[in-house]
């Protein structure tokens, strides 16, 4: 309920039992002027993922978007998701869960071979090429949900799962918050937390791209948001790409 969410954080916060997604709704509160605010839902009925895709956001979740207007250019906004991706990190560690992160975008738990998924970030913006008008960035975490009310294919999982309890949501999205607070000030380090919980590093990759695919070695990331792969041919420099630009105005 919206009593559990006595939110001390750095940001505005508008809590919603339901909506169809809150990522839908900061963007409607960009066009209308607004920034610095956090819209949280305990469910969603219409979440997305990237390229469309459904976000499955039953009750129980800490499904959250936070807008907000940083003076940089839209080539670094990738930024933001890596910070969420280490704020979320950072947050499910204190809560006791393992998370780790796979470029790009991907919190998840191993459990061996097995990944899986924790979390979804999906970032959205506008502005033009020289400066961003405004940034949304969607943290979809699955916190006391039941796994087996998601997707399969997903080889999903939750906080509570992996914690044997349930999470307190107020806590966990409070230091979620804070740390994504801090990193959006000082995107410098961002890169450099990435990579101590990226699991990505030293894997054998395959990544497509529009000018097709690209395998070799991840060896590092690069600001914004690049990886730098080491292939048969030379060093690779891949963008993320997991940004959805919206049309500049
Ligand atoms: P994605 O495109 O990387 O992942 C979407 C895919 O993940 C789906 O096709 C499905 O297979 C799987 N999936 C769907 N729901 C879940 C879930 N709850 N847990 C694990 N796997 C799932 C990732 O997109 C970006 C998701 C962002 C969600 C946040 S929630 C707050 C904000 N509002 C909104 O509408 N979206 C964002």
């Amino acid at each position: 309920s919206a009593v559990e969410y006595g939110l001390d954080a750095p940001f505005s916060v508008e809590y919603h039992d339901s909506i169809p997604s809150t990522n839908a709704r900061a963007r409607d509160l960009a066009a209308e002027g607004a920034s610095d605010v956090v819209v949280l839902a305990d469910e969603q009925t219409g979440g997305r993922g990237r390229l469309d895709r459904d976000w499955h956001s039953p009750s129980g979740g800490a499904w959250l978007s936070v807008l907000f207007r940083p003076d940089v250019p839209m080539a670094h906004a990738p930024v933001f998701t890596l910070a969420a991706a280490v704020a979320v990190t950072r947050a499910a560690r204190e809560a006791g869960v393992d998370a780790s992160i796979k470029w790009p975008n991907d919190v998840l738990v191993r459990r061996g071979e097995e990944e899986r998924k924790l979390v979804g970030i999906l970032t959205e913006m506008e502005g033009e090429a020289d400066r961003v008008s405004w940034v949304v960035v969607g943290i979809g975490v699955n916190a006391n949900v039941d796994p087996a009310d998601l997707p399969d294919e997903a080889n999903p999982t939750s906080l509570s799962a992996e914690r044997g309890e349930p999470v307190d949501r107020r806590l966990f999205t409070q230091r979620l918050l804070e740390e994504f607070d801090s990193l959006r000030q000082d995107t410098e380090q961002v890169v450099e937390a990435w990579r101590e919980y990226a699991t990505t590093l030293g894997q054998q990759v395959r990544v497509e791209t529009p000018g097709g695919p690209i395998e070799g070695e991840a060896v590092d990331i690069q600001f914004p948001g690049a990886l730098v792969i080491e292939t048969e041919s030379g060093t690779e420099v891949v963008s993320a790409g997991d940004c959805e630009h919206l049309r500049p105005v």
